[in-house]
């Protein structure tokens, strides 16, 4: 595993989601931007533009791809809500962090950007009966994707981003 890239390792979870559970990764999902904002407050431009890791993408990519992900998520879990599994459209998120605007465009654009779509996503999930987590949508690639999994996977999924920078910020004593 290289820790670099997987500062707080791979999404995983085996067997039935509880209730309490999913309410942990709510939590998780709705600190996600404030925590984000917490990670780069301070950082100068370049330092925004250093990479995480050798060869990785600059925080101001992370960021960008942060707010990039979590719409395409948003979507995927509206589809899910009001579709019978609905197959959802991947796209090259490498690709996507590598357009001019994910490498210069200011990070306060996608933290308010973060800010506004998780207060949405939130009262969505906060709004959804326990059985509509049990709805899928299918990713051409990964198969049927359960909602309750995959509000695991974007708990994670923020996190996983903002270590990458918090842990570039301890290595660098930023
Ligand atoms: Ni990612």
């Amino acid at each position: 595993m290289d820790e670099l890239r997987y500062p707080i390792g791979l999404f995983a979870h085996e067997g039935e989601i509880t209730r309490e559970q999913l309410q942990k990764w709510m939590a998780d999902i709705e600190s996600t931007p404030a925590r984000l904002r917490e990670a780069v407050a301070g950082l100068s431009d370049e330092q925004l533009d250093t990479p995480y890791r050798p060869g990785g993408w600059s925080l101001r990519q992370v960021v960008h791809h942060v707010a990039d992900s979590h719409i395409n998520s948003y979507t995927r879990f509206k589809l899910a809500l009001t579709e019978e599994e609905p197959t959802i459209r991947p796209y090259y998120e490498e690709r996507w962090a590598e357009l001019s605007e994910s490498k210069s465009a200011p990070v306060e654009l996608s933290l308010a950007l973060l800010d506004a779509l998780h207060s949405r996503w939130m009262i969505m999930l906060n709004a959804m009966q326990h059985e509509q987590f049990a709805r899928v949508f299918v990713h051409p690639e990964s198969g049927k994707i359960r909602l309750d999994w995959n509000v695991g996977n974007y708990a994670w999924h923020g996190n996983h981003h903002i270590a990458h920078i918090t842990s570039l910020r301890d290595r660098r004593g930023w």
